[in-house]
C-alpha cells in the first residue's frame, strides 16, 4: 500500500505497511481501485453529458464512493468491495447507454479474480505510479485529495436533496484530469487544483443551504457538557439528517441524546434543538474516542468520520450508518435506528453516581454566518473604535500529534482585544475556555463543523465588503490545522479565492513536492506554524 493523504501519515512520508489510522493493506488496495474505477466512470459520465445524458444515480454513486475513501470513514473491506463493484457496473451500464467503446484500460477495468492480481491492479492504479513527473504527481495527489473533500460535502448536501449537475461535472473533470489521453503541463495541473477549490466553494454553499433550509439558521445556544441521569445515545460524525431521524425515533422513549465531536454545533439548529431530549455534548475530538467512550454508558452511533478502531470494552456499543463502517461493528441502514435504540435501552445509562463526576459546565455554539453577520454593525463599530484589533480564524481538524497544542496555546495567548472564530474538531483544543467578550460579542465564536467552512468564508467576504477592501487587507489571520482531505479542499478554496498568508500546521502535507510547496509559498504566502508567541508577534506587529 501507499497512502499519504492525511496529516498523520507514517514518518511524514507515507503509510506503506499499514495505516497509522488503522487502514489495512487490503482496504488501501480496494480504495485505490475505487478511485481508479471512478476515473473511468468520470470519463464516461462526461461523454454522456455531451449527449445531454445526466444520470443522477451515477452522480450520487460517484460522491459516495469517493467520500468512502476519505480518512477515517470506512475500514470495512466488504462494504468497500461492494461499492467498487457498483462503480464498475455503473460505468459499464452508462457506456452501453451511450454506445461508448472501451478504448482505454480505464474503460476496460474489471475487478481481478485473485488477491495477488488485485494487488497488481492496485499498484498500477495507485496515485504514486499513475503520474510520472514528481511535481505533476504532487499536484495530481493534491487534486485527488481535494476532490475527496468536495465529494464529502456534495454527498452531505445530496442527502438533503441539494444538488448541482455542474458540481458533479466539475468532480468528473477533476477525476479524469490527466487520464483522458492528454498529458497536462504543470500550469494546467495547477489550474485544475485551483478549479477543485472553486468547485468546493460551490459544494460548501450547497451544503450550507441544505442544512439551514432544512433545520433553520443556527442561533446562539448554550450546550451542557455535564450528562444527566438516564438512558443515553451518543451521536458522532457530521450528518444532520441522521441526528434528526434519531431524535424523532427516540422521542418519548426516555433516552437522552448527546452529541460527540463534530456534532456539537448541531445544538444551534432550531429544528434540532426543539427536541428536549437533545440534552448535551459528551467528549472532545475524534482521536480521544478510546479514552472517552468507555465512560459512555449508552449506545454510540457514527454517522460519518472520524471513526477509530473501537476498543473491546465499548465496541459492542458502537453502531455505524451511511458510508462509515468498521469490521465487526453493527451497521444500520436506511435511517432505521431501532437496533441502536434497543441497545441503548438495554444499557444502564448515566446514574446519579456517574453524573456526580462531571462538573456543571456549559459552552456556547451557534455563530454561523447568519448570527455573526446579524451583528455586523456592532463588529464594524468595534473595529472602527479600536475595541477589536484583530480577528483570527483558528480552526480545522484535530489529531493526535503533540504539536497540536500550538492551537491551544495560540488561543490562550491572543490579546483581549481580539476575536477568535473557530470551526471543525480542532476547536476541542480550546472550546471550553472562558475568553470573555468585547462589548457583548463573545471573543470565541463557534462557526460550526468543518462542513460549515462556507460560513467562515462568507463572514470574511462580508467584512471585506463592509470595509471596502480585499480579504487580505482585513485585520484577519487564518491559523489552520489540517488532518484529512476536507481540509485540503477548504485550503484549495481559500487559495482559489486569492486568500494569502495562511498559517498551516501542525506539519505540511507529505504529498507536496519541494517545488510545489515553493510555488504555494511564493504565490500564496502560506506559512508553516512556528511557535504561538512568535507567530502572534509577527501577525500583530505586521504593518
Ligand atoms: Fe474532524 Fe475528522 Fe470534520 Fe475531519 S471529525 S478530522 O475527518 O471531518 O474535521
Ligand atoms: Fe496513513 Fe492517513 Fe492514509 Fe491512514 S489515511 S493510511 S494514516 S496516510
Amino acid at each position: 500500500m501507499f497512502c499519504n493523504q492525511c496529516e498523520q501519515t507514517a514518518r511524514g512520508i507515507a503509510c506503506n505497511k499499514a495505516g497509522v489510522c488503522g487502514k489495512t493493506d487490503e482496504v488501501a488496495t480496494t480504495q485505490d481501485l475505487i478511485v481508479y474505477a471512478l476515473r473511468g466512470l468520470a470519463l464516461v459520465a462526461l461523454e454522456a453529458r455531451k449527449k445531454q445524458i445526466v444520470d443522477k444515480e451515477t452522480d450520487r454513486l460517484t460522491v459516495k464512493a469517493l467520500f468512502s475513501t476519505l480518512t477515517n470513514v470506512n475500514f470495512d473491506n466488504d462494504a468497500l468491495v461492494a461499492l467498487l463493484k457498483e462503480v464498475i457496473s455503473a460505468r459499464k451500464e452508462l457506456m452501453k447507454k451511450i454506445s461508448m467503446p472501451a478504448s482505454s484500460p480505464l474503460l476496460n477495468f474489471e475487478l481481478a479474480g485473485s488477491e495477488q492480481a488485485l494487488q497488481e491492479q492496485a499498484k498500477l492504479a495507485s496515485i504514486e505510479t499513475l503520474v510520472n513527473d514528481q511535481d505533476c504527481n504532487s499536484l495530481a495527489q493534491t487534486l485527488l485529495f481535494g476532490l475527496k473533500g468536495v465529494a464529502a460535502y456534495a454527498d452531505h448536501a445530496a442527502i438533503l436533496e441539494k444538488e448541482d449537475p455542474e458540481l458533479y461535472a466539475d468532480i468528473y473533470r477533476g477525476l479524469s484530469f490527466g487520464f483522458d489521453g492528454k498529458t497536462p503541463s504543470l500550469t494546467e495541473w495547477i489550474d485544475a487544483v485551483l478549479n477543485c477549490g472553486k468547485a468546493n466553494l460551490r459544494a460548501m454553499e450547497l451544503l450550507d443551504a441544505a442544512n439551514t433550509e432544512t433545520y433553520g439558521q443556527p442561533v446562539p445556544t448554550e450546550v451542557s457538557l455535564a450528562p444527566i441521569e438516564g438512558k443515553a445515545i451518543l451521536v458522532s460524525g457530521h450528518d444532520l439528517k441522521d441526528l434528526y431521524d434519531l431524535l424523532n425515533q427516540t422521542a418519548g422513549k426516555g433516552i437522552n441524546i448527546y452529541t460527540h465531536g463534530e456534532m456539537l454545533p448541531t445544538h444551534a439548529y432550531p429544528k434540532l434543538k426543539q427536541f428536549p431530549h437533545l440534552v448535551g455534548h459528551f467528549g472532545t475530538a475524534w482521536q480521544n474516542q478510546a479514552k472517552e467512550f468507555p465512560n459512555f454508558p449508552g449506545a454510540i452511533l457514527f454517522t460519518t468520520n472520524c471513526i477509530q478502531r473501537p476498543a473491546e470494552e465499548y465496541a459492542k456499543n458502537v453502531f455505524t450508518t451511511g458510508l462509515v463502517g468498521y469490521p465487526g461493528v453493527t451497521h444500520v441502514k436506511n435511517g432505521d435506528f431501532s437496533k441502536v435504540i434497543e441497545h441503548a435501552l438495554s444499557l444502564k445509562g448515566f446514574t446519579k453516581e456517574d453524573i456526580a463526576k462531571y462538573p456543571q459546565k456549559k459552552i456556547l455554539v451557534g455563530f454561523g454566518h447568519n448570527t455573526v453577520l446579524g451583528v455586523a454593525d456592532k463588529v464594524i463599530d468595534g473595529v472602527k473604535s479600536g475595541a477589536i484589533k484583530h480577528f483570527f480564524l483558528v480552526g480545522g481538524c484535530d489529531g493526535a500529534k503533540p504539536g497540536r497544542n500550538y492551537y491551544t496555546e495560540f488561543v490562550e495567548k491572543t490579546p483581549k482585544d481580539t476575536i477568535i472564530l473557530t470551526l471543525a474538531c480542532g476547536k476541542f483544543r480550546f472550546f471550553d475556555k472562558q475568553l470573555g467578550d468585547i462589548g457583548g460579542i463573545p471573543r470565541l465564536l463557534d462557526v460550526g463543523q468543518c462542513n460549515d467552512a462556507f460560513g467562515a468564508v462568507k463572514i470574511a467576504l462580508a467584512l471585506a465588503d463592509a470595509f471596502k477592501c480585499g480579504v487580505n487587507e482585513l485585520p484577519l489571520t487564518l491559523v489552520l490545522s489540517w488532518y484529512e482531505q476536507k481540509a485540503v479542499a477548504i485550503l484549495l478554496t481559500l487559495l482559489s479565492l486569492g486568500i494569502k498568508g495562511i498559517y498551516l500546521g501542525p506539519s505540511l502535507p507529505a504529498f507536496l513536492s519541494p517545488a510545489v510547496l515553493d510555488t504555494l509559498v511564493k504565490t500564496f504566502d502560506i506559512k508553516p506554524i512556528s511557535t504561538p508567541g512568535e507567530d502572534l508577534n509577527t501577525i500583530l506587529n505586521k504593518k
